[in-house]
């Protein structure tokens, strides 16, 4: 694992914390917008690659929202190798669902951050929303690309489904600040704590707001009503690595989903969704995590189990 320094790549932990020992996640730098009104950014077929781990959470709520607006045949996919190791992502078709960099053939995905800016000084991440024509990324931030997604190609694809209809839009907000501070980043707070006291209050604050959820969730069928919106698709990619990964390689064991009556309900629910089915792949995602962070798993090992999970 590394980042990328004036355009060199350094390798250093994965794991950054600050002074208590609490993990600390390193703001996005490409944060361009795709839009009618953009001078730069048009919408156009064809014309827009992301590259993404299926490991990922992050990355998996572009893929979610790329099928859900239909984007599958204006919006291409290359998808990094599960393990992230001292070079970083890397392009390696040996591993089933795993491709090759489609359009310039690199073997690491820095490559791809190097092209778009050769001085960039930036961790290397996946989801990147990158632009075949003037060659760079437009955005590599997940929650700005789903918002790209749900509005920008809607004249081009037909598809003028909104999930986060104006209606909706302060719940949903209140909903995502919560659910990004203590569960979809509160797992790897847990996970990457390197005090007692970081864990403590990160696992305490991840199963008090999955409480929360759980008694939300048995009185509506989704987080903001009865309809899906934003919010339930910024939370499914975490709930989906749970059971099989957070519980045991990130401590978050206090319990597991399939302990909470109402959150395997909407589990269940949400993977009746094709767009959340078809880009669950359970392989990238153990093989990712457990084989990935060696720091947390010396010797690498990946469990078996468990044998249920939503
Ligand atoms: N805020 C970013 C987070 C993306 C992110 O952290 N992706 C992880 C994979 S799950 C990554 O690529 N990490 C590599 C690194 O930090 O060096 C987003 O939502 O797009």
């Amino acid at each position: 694992m590394g980042k990328l320094i004036n355009g060199e790549w350094k390798v250093r932990s994965i794991i950054t914390s600050n002074d208590s020992g609490a993990y600390d996640r390193l703001p996005r730098t490409f944060l361009d917008t795709i839009s009618k009104k953009d001078k730069l950014f048009q919408p156009e077929s064809k014309r827009y690659h992301l590259y993404v781990s299926y490991a990922c959470p992050w990355a998996c709520r572009t893929l979610i929202y790329r099928k859900l607006k239909q984007l599958d045949n204006h919006i291409s996919v290359s998808v990094v190798h599960p393990d992230m190791l001292e070079d970083g992502w890397m392009f390696d078709s040996s591993f089933p669902g795993a491709t090759e960099d489609h359009l310039y053939g690199k073997k690491f995905l820095r490559q791809i951050y190097q092209k778009a800016d050769s001085k960039v000084t930036t961790s290397v991440t996946v989801p990147v929303l990158w632009d075949k024509k003037t060659e760079t990324i437009v955005n590599n931030e997940s929650s700005e690309i789903i918002r790209i997604f749900n509005s920008s190609f809607n004249e081009l694809t037909n598809n003028y489904e909104d999930f986060y209809p104006m209606s909706k839009r302060k719940e949903i907000e209140k909903m995502n600040q919560l659910v990004y501070e203590s569960v979809n980043n509160g797992v790897y707070k847990s996970g990457f704590a390197q005090t007692q006291q970081a864990y403590d209050s990160a696992v305490t604050q991840l199963f008090t707001t999955l409480d929360y959820i759980d008694e939300i969730l048995s009185q509506s069928k989704y987080l903001v009503g009865d309809e899906y919106t934003e919010a339930d698709l910024r939370l499914i990619p975490t709930l989906l690595r749970f059971d099989t990964v957070y519980v045991t390689h990130f401590k978050c064991n206090i319990r597991r989903i399939i302990d909470y009556p109402n959150l395997l309900r909407y589990v269940q629910d949400m993977l009746l969704i094709e767009a959340v089915r078809q880009t669950y792949d359970l392989n990238h995602i153990k093989r990712h995590y457990y084989f990935s962070h060696q720091q947390i798993n010396p010797y690498r090992i990946i469990p078996k189990g468990p044998v249920v999970y939503p």
